[in-house]
């Protein structure tokens, strides 16, 4: 038996064990029985094939609904568990993934979708604050059902002229909220494909050859900046653009992980003496681990300066754009910026994936990225071709994200949104009051300025142990056991990891509309039940 299977075997450790608490699991695959007749056909068997069977591929659609009604039901029921975890080689053996032959029935297909949901994450259950992304925002549910249905492309308004549409008037708004008038903007497939669009623009921007002659059309070696605690696409983006990592330049974060605008002017001279060419600056407004904004107005000072393109990326601390309590002096300075990425599939808790890059210059995404493909893109079509906006892109098909976001906007309204970035935040200012209550049993690391909270746990034995470098690395190898048993129990999830300062420590994450105080106080009494032994 390894290692990490050791830790995660609950057996008779008390700790793991859900046996004598109220937890309970739902979705027994048994639950879901289809008429017998209807359960012993095909899919074959139902529309679009067969078009008579029109109340058969009813039955079978209002029981898959059953399932995920009853997923819905449990991730919103506090005595169910999170999850039920196995060891990969086990959960081989309580599914079956095999790839048939010949068709499975129509009964066996709705007990799959049923042992899936079963065996998966409940990621927006109140106790899960493990993920940027938390929650199950039911409008934006809703809107992921619809836009599954619909199931179209939005590289055209030929084939999603509703959907361009909505996508126009959202990320218009957006940008209005940054601070930016006109300007364009575009959904990706994730922040980190954002901040490649950002840099793809910034470069073509600055060099426009560089699009149809390469490298050939550079002064010079290009030199990119960030803070050392940016998220690692950033980096990616000078390794997957010919850049190399080594021109990737980390700038240091003062110990609250803001960066260091000194050392970001001192790098860009530095790599100017070189004969260098600093081209393009990043800023994060909410790292991934402490959640740190750095000075945007001060990097917006130093890139304009240096003539840097300056990109924010604000996946995730972008949905506090909408609190006029906590923007500033978060973001204050967001407006100076060429482009921000901003992500409402984290703070704003629109469902999975939901990515937006916003350029304050119009034309440039177009101009950057157009291709031209005669079999997509006419320029003879009936219709205004500046709503064909797939040539804006550097993928050619493209999920529609934008509904699911759009009719949750519409079902709170700018407002509710803004009450819902202010209670994250509150809840936050009460989990830090809450550890601070019981500083025998945590340690808090610092004050957050976003929704993430770092601490260590201090189990029994350490408690009044002066708090050194010794006891930092014995509490951040309690770390690992603890999410162990919570995981094995199923009760909690909450990360953590180490950073560039400090050995292992905790992260959690409030950002699902679902917590409340009580979930809160939860996850520390969790953890110490589940810690004070170690
Ligand atoms: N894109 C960063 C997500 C990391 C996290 O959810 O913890």
């Amino acid at each position: 038996m390894n290692r990490k299977r050791k830790l995660l075997t609950g057996g008779e450790d008390p700790h793991c064990s859900s046996q004598n608490t109220e937890e309970k699991m739902s979705l027994n695959p048994n639950n879901y029985k289809l008429s017998d007749r209807t359960g012993r056909l095909t899919a074959y068997d139902l529309q679009p094939t067969t078009v008579a069977a029109g109340s058969e591929t009813r039955e079978f659609l209002l029981k898959v609904i059953d399932v995920l009604l009853d997923f819905v039901k449990s991730t919103n029921d506090r005595n169910e568990k999170i999850l039920d975890f196995h060891h990969p080689e086990d959960m081989k053996r309580l599914l079956d993934l095999e790839i048939p032959d010949r068709a499975v029935t129509l009964q066996q297909l709705i007990e799959d979708c049923a042992t899936t949901l079963k065996y998966g994450v409940k990621t927006g259950h109140p106790h899960f604050f493990n993920q940027l992304s938390c929650g199950l925002d039911l409008v934006s549910m809703a809107g992921e059902w619809l836009t599954a249905t619909a199931n179209t492309n939005m590289f055209t308004y030929e084939i999603a002229p509703v959907f361009i549409l909505m996508e126009n008037v959202v990320l218009t708004k957006m940008r209005e909220i940054i601070g930016w008038n006109g300007g364009d903007s575009i959904l990706a497939p994730g922040g980190s494909i954002s901040n490649l669009y950002a840099f793809l623009a910034a470069r073509h921007k600055m060099f426009p050859g560089y699009k149809e002659r390469g490298a050939s059309a550079l002064p010079g070696q290009l030199v990119m900046f960030t803070s050392d605690q940016c998220h690692y696409s950033i980096k990616s983006c000078s390794s997957v653009c010919g850049l190399g990592t080594d021109n990737c330049v980390m700038v240091p974060s003062d110990e609250n992980g803001r960066m260091i605008t000194k050392e970001l002017e001192r790098l860009i001279v530095e790599r100017k003496q070189k004969g260098h060419v600093p081209f393009f600056v990043n800023a994060t407004a909410g790292t991934t681990v402490l959640g740190a904004f750095d000075p945007l107005n001060e990097v917006a000072d130093i890139c304009q300066r240096h003539n840097c393109w300056m990109h924010v990326d604000a996946a995730w601390g972008g949905g506090l754009l909408l609190s006029r309590k906590y923007r500033h002096p978060r973001l204050s300075g967001v407006e100076r910026a060429d482009s921000v990425t901003w992500n409402p599939h984290k703070l704003m808790g629109a469902l999975l994936q939901c990515s937006t890059i916003h350029f304050k210059e119009d034309g440039l995404l177009i101009s950057c990225n157009q291709m031209s493909a005669e079999y997509l893109f006419m320029t003879d079509k009936q219709y205004d071709i500046s709503y064909d906006t797939g040539d804006k892109v550097i993928q050619c098909g493209r999920h529609n994200d934008i509904f699911k976001l759009w009719l949750q906007w519409r079902s709170k309204g700018t407002e509710g949104f803004e009450r819902q970035q202010d209670r994250l935040m509150d809840l936050t200012k009460y989990q830090v009051k809450r550890i601070r209550e019981q500083s025998e049993r945590f340690h808090l690391i610092m004050e957050p300025e976003c929704v993430n909270v770092s601490f260590w746990y201090v189990p029994k034995r350490l408690r009044g142990v002066p708090h050194d470098s010794k006891k930092e690395q014995e509490l951040a190898k309690i770390c690992p056991i603890i999410k162990g048993r919570m995981m094995q129990k199923g009760s909690l999830m909450v990360g953590y990891q180490p950073d560039d300062r400090r050995p292992n420590f905790f992260r959690s994450i409030i950002s699902s509309a679902a917590v409340t105080e009580q979930d809160v106080d939860f996850m520390l009494d969790e953890i110490h039940r589940l810690g004070d032994d170690l």
